[in-house]
């Protein structure tokens, strides 16, 4: 007879072999990056003594107490050598909460540390709290600004899907405890906003995502940028659009940044989403920009189209077609190991290295915003190719 200690054994059995698979590289498709055969991390993968009571006393069945429904956009960093996620898991509930999951190299073998994070409240407490972009800024701090999402109060009565998204700012040394400073003060809401690893004239820099509502970016234009004077009182006074989106373009109805930008020797190299809409609905895909190294804010290039669409699998989840990235780590040997999120539902890792990548965006034809322009680039790499073909 099975008994309850069996049950229990074969459970934590079936988690470890879960979470110490190998993971396999999978061929190179577009010569870019390298996508890996299973998601680093999925809601299986939460430890097994927080979603089971293991007390027989209390839970007889052994039934699953409080469920976890995903485990999505990720802030990443290497910290002591090790391969850190501050991964967005969301209960069956829909609440979200940070958890650390940590790696040994990167691609495998990601282990949630025992307790989530207790993260502090600012003054007005959030309903929600979600994608945490990791900064280490050369003030000595590591930051993560996340997103606070409330309930809009002044919305209609009985309007219960009404929200305000506002960016949240905490700090920590040891990603156990964290600081929360006050709350990004801004004109309009905020989602999406990341601090930039480096001091600029002095102060801190924040790419922002201004937005007309909860979900509508609207008049917002793109991807901002704002300097701040004090972190403590972030307040954003001017912000202007870096990243600006377009008609009929990958980024059209919304994009915003991912994870802060890598330095490189050519130039800043961003990571964002692009969003637009189709019969499905919204269509979510990763896409990369470069600024210049002595202004960050400048735009340098900006290839057309989409790095990463959702593929297979990935397409499908809570909120299908989605791809999304807020954690990256530009590793001591060039690699660069992009984490991203698959229909909010899963965390996957691609791996390119920054040299493919500044060659990606630097060697990309730009968006040419008509077809005939697509067409007339096209022709002049066909020429070339075919006279090298041919000689
Ligand atoms: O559901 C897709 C994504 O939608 C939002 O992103 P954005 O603010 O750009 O629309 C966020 O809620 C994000 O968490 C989510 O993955």
């Amino acid at each position: 007879m099975t008994t309850f200690s069996d049950k229990v054994r074969e459970l934590f059995n079936k988690h470890e072999e879960l979470i110490t698979r190998p993971n396999i590289p999978l061929e190179d498709s577009n010569g870019i990056y390298t996508r890996y055969q299973y998601p680093v991390l999925t809601a299986a993968h939460t430890p097994v003594f927080w979603r089971y009571d293991l007390d027989e006393c209390t839970n007889p069945y052994l039934m699953e107490r409080i469920g976890m429904n995903a485990t999505l956009n990720s802030g990443a960093i290497k910290w002591n050598g090790r391969y850190l996620l501050v991964v967005r898991v969301e209960g069956a509930d829909r609440k979200s909460f940070f958890a650390v999951a940590e790696s040994p190299n990167g691609i495998d073998n990601f282990r949630f540390w025992d307790y989530p994070i207790t993260m502090p409240e600012d003054v007005v407490p959030a309903t929600n709290v979600y994608d945490m972009r990791l900064t280490a800024h050369e003030d000595g701090w590591i930051y993560g600004i996340f997103c606070a999402e409330r309930h809009d109060d002044s919305a209609p009565a009985g309007d219960l899907s009404a929200a305000t998204a506002t960016a949240a700012i905490a700090r920590t040394k040891d990603f156990k405890t964290w600081e929360r400073l006050p709350d990004l003060k801004s004109k309009s809401q905020q989602r999406n906003v990341v601090l930039h690893p480096e001091f600029v004239d002095g102060k801190y820099a924040l790419y922002t995502r201004p937005q007309d509502g909860f979900i509508d970016a609207g008049s917002g234009g793109g991807i901002g940028w704002a300097l701040i004077d004090d972190i403590t009182h972030a307040e954003v006074k001017d912000e202007r659009i870096i990243d600006q989106r377009y008609y009929h373009t990958i980024k059209e109805v919304k994009n915003g940044e991912g994870p802060h930008p890598i330095k490189t020797p050519q130039g800043w190299l961003h990571l964002a989403h692009g969003v637009r809409g189709c019969a499905a609905g919204l269509r979510y895909v990763l896409y990369m920009y470069m600024t210049a190294l002595d202004d960050p804010s400048r735009l340098i290039a900006s290839p057309a189209g989409a790095l990463m669409v959702p593929e297979g699998g990935e397409r499908v989840g809570d909120v299908s077609n989605v791809l999304f990235s807020n954690g990256w780590i530009a590793d001591e040997d060039g690699r660069v190991l992009i984490y991203y999120a698959s229909s909010d539902t899963r965390m996957h890792v691609a791996v390119s290295t920054v040299d493919k990548l500044v060659d990606y965006c630097l060697h990309t034809p730009s968006d040419g915003f008509r077809s005939s322009a697509l067409v007339e680039t096209l022709k002049k790499q066909i020429e070339k190719n075919l006279k090298l073909m041919n000689s």
